[in-house]
């Protein structure tokens, strides 16, 4: 029996199928080519090459030469290394005539972890690079150093970057702002992207990259897979199992392209029941059920311009929140672009490329609490409280890249409004307790307006520089009368209309010590705006301190002065990156205890108030080598300190210090891997600020694998928490 609950907590398979294959081979030509640094002229080793929207694509060797047997109309290859930015590059027949093309891509200077979702294979080099278990799109950040979630369900985990979260943290889809309509955060915004609908994932730690969005903490970029004109017609389909919630999955994902139109669909399901935690714990109310779709169609409108029409819906029901009050019955987004792309051919010209998007989304959200016992729960007892949130989003973000001799300059337009409207009832078990409704964020509207400049150079023959520069101008205001009255209640009869201006700067500077030696320096002074439920919120409850919230219209932006020291170093057999971060925050938005309004046993007030200041500092440590024919052995390390200098007490919600290390196996047709994982416990918990526990530390064993049975039929499978440790 113990056995066997052992294996029912760890367990988990998927098959994939994919029909037709791409078929390279007719009239193929092969493309020869050459990876080359845009500034030294170095060669770049084991850069990877993928036909975009497929599997299909190579690995350059140390010298950073290839070749790739291509068919011979459309071809859009992704060309990307680490420490350097992925390139998409248009292979026109004459460049598949003799001559080895060179490829040239640009160091970022940033320090950027992508995670490419297609082509898994490819970029094993990268000890973040994920080829395990693809279940949902938290599984792609998992391995990056630095990146951790607030896990409050079995999935919709929020990312956390250098123990930042919230409204310190950018997540955008394809550069996209969708705004969760969950005033409880039960619905960040990579709940509503599944793994199929992905190509890529663009995590930047830190304020240095502004063209997202002007944050604090980092940036996830989701980039979504566009139709592809390389591949015949095809049908993939996936299956997957595992064992731990009982999971059930499927997937399918198909593509056509007929002379200059294509088009790419995919639908998934998912299922699943309580989660086991290890150790024999089921959490109850746990499970959830959820599905996915997405259509996009590209046409080429001549050889330099695309036009691209994505339609994704998401849909997640009967979603249990242990760590929370309340379940989401219903959760919903619908988002919807236009995407026009424009790129001139290889080199003339200072005009590279130009990507216009316009955007409108909806996202919906219904929670309640009839599943939960709710006689004997310490707040709000003997209370019921449906709960119904909505935002819509409509935006255009505009990019523009120009090319002047070596050095570079991105220009990017940001514009969006967003209207938030969430409410609840509360109706008593208890015949003489009057039904109460409470209007939690009452229409309010934020309009944003954004310009930002990314300019690279060379400064010598070792010193590339990189600066970005940001100003952002944000309006805010309520436009439900009766959520007028009631923060007038509370902040005086003025206008509750506010308007943000400020600039955001950051430089970073990339020292070339030799050939495959880098030093980073990376400083940025930045501000993330207050969200709206912290400006406006009204009887927000908290779950991590327990309290009732009121937004605070006078809020300033939080600001941080940030710095990062990195070195990166990668041979033919080896691998090393590392960081050291400080990031010094004023104006720290927190909850503090509201004046206003007096609390009691049940009901406890708190005020959203800039304390004075908070500070973090913390590394990450990666590395990876070849140790012999086929093996590799990866190791992450990452550790935050954050202190709130205000109460003297450490932040909350920071992670512990944690490791990971893997042994790797590769193999053409199988790959197997061992991989442990730990986290040191947490003593550094916030008392008074939030009731955080002290956490223990853990030590995990996975063991995964992957076999190609056939040219087209591939299996996974791996075993999670070997030991099935709580
Ligand atoms: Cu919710």
């Amino acid at each position: 029996m113990k056995t066997l609950k052992h294996l029912t907590a760890a367990l988990f398979a998927a098959l994939t199928l994919a029909l037709p294959h791409l078929s390279a081979a007719q009239d193929a030509q092969p493309l020869k080519g050459v990876v080359l640094d845009d500034l030294s002229g170095q060669s770049i080793p084991l850069a990877t090459i993928i036909v975009t929207g497929t599997q299909y694509g190579t690995a350059a060797d140390y010298e950073g030469q290839f070749e790739l047997v291509l068919r011979p109309e459309h071809h859009m290859l992704r060309i990307s290394a680490v420490g350097y930015t992925s390139r998409i590059i248009h292979i026109t027949p004459d460049m598949r005539q003799g001559e080895p093309v060179t490829f040239r891509l640009e160091p970022s200077v940033l320090n950027v972890d992508e995670v490419v979702v297609s082509g898994d294979r490819a970029l094993v080099d990268d000890p973040s690079a994920s080829s395990h278990n693809q279940n949902a799109t938290e599984d792609l950040m998992d391995r990056i150093p630095g990146a951790d979630f607030i896990q409050r369900a079995n999935f919709a985990w929020e990312p956390v970057i250098r123990g930042m979260n919230g409204g310190q943290v950018g997540v955008v889809i394809d550069g996209m702002k969708v705004v969760g309509a969950c005033i409880d955060r039960m619905d960040p915004t990579s709940a509503y992207v599944e793994v199929e609908n992905l190509e890529r994932l663009e995590l930047t730690k830190g304020g240095f990259d502004l063209s997202m969005g002007s944050q604090i903490g980092g940036t996830v970029n989701l980039m979504t897979q566009r139709p592809s004109f390389d591949e015949d017609p095809f049908v993939s389909t996936e299956v997957g199992f595992e064992s731990a919630s009982m999971l059930r999955r499927g997937r399918v994902v198909a593509g056509m392209a007929k002379g200059k139109t294509s088009v790419r669909g995919s639908w998934s399901y998912r299922v699943a029941d309580d989660f086991s935690a290890g150790g024999g714990q089921s959490l109850p109310g746990s499970g959830y059920e959820k599905n996915n779709y997405k259509i996009d169609v590209t046409r080429i409108l001549n050889h330099a311009h695309q036009l691209t029409g994505s339609f994704l819906a998401d849909n997640a029901w009967g979603v249990g929140y242990p760590v929370l009050l309340m379940d989401a019955t219903l959760a919903k987004a619908r988002i919807s672009s236009l995407t026009h792309t424009w790129e001139r051919h290889m080199t003339d010209g200072a005009l590279g490329e130009a990507e216009t998007r316009v955007y409108y989304n909806t996202v919906n959200h219904w929670m309640d609490d009839y599943q939960r016992d709710v006689f004997d729960r310490p707040v709000m007892r003997g209370m019921y409280m449906p709960m119904y949130g909505k935002t819509e989003t409509a935006g255009l973000i505009s990019r523009w890249g120009f090319h002047f001799g070596p050095s570079r300059l991105n220009l990017t337009l940001d514009a969006y409004q967003t209207d938030s409207f969430g409410d609840m009832w509360m109706f008593s078990v208890f015949e003489n307790i009057q039904d109460m409704y409470l209007l939690n964020l009452g229409d309010i509207r934020v309009r944003h307006g954004a310009v930002a400049a990314d300019w690279s150079t060379p400064l010598s023959d070792n010193l590339v520089g990189r600066l970005n520069v940001r100003w952002d101008l944000s309006t805010r205001a309520v436009l439900n009368d009766q959520a007028v009255a009631i923060l007038q209640g509370r902040w005086g009869n003025e206008d509750l209309a506010r308007t943000y201006s400020f600039g955001n700067i950051s430089a970073s500077f990339e020292y070339a010590l030799n050939p495959i030696t880098r030093l980073r320096l990376s400083l940025a002074n930045v501000a993330r705006l207050p969200t709206h439920v912290e400006n406006y919120g009204h009887y927000v409850y908290n779950y991590v301190d327990g309290f009732f919230y009121t937004g605070n219209p006078n809020l300033k932006p939080e600001r941080s002065s940030q710095m990062e020291i990195g070195i990166e170093r990668w041979t033919s057999r080896y691998g090393v990156s590392a960081s050291v971060f400080g990031n010094w925050i004023r104006d720290y938005i927190v909850g503090l205890s509201d004046a206003g309004l007096s609390d009691n046993e049940i009901y406890r007030f708190r005020v959203y108030q800039n304390a004075s200041s908070a500070s973090l500092v913390g590394f990450e440590v990666s590395a990876v080598a070849d140790i012999a024919r086929g093996f590799s052995v990866a190791a992450t390390s990452s550790y935050t300190r954050g202190q709130n200098h205000e109460l003297d007490e450490p932040m909350f919600l920071i992670p512990p210090l944690s490791a990971q290390l893997s042994l790797r196996y590769d193999r053409p047709t199988y790959w197997a891997e061992i991989e442990s994982r730990m986290a040191m416990p947490q003593e550094r918990i916030a008392e008074s600020i939030a009731i955080e526990d002290v956490t223990d530390g853990y030590f995990i064993v996975n063991a995964r694998g992957s076999y190609q049975l056939q040219e087209s039929t591939s299996i996974r499978f791996g075993i999670d928490n070997v030991f099935d440790t709580f």
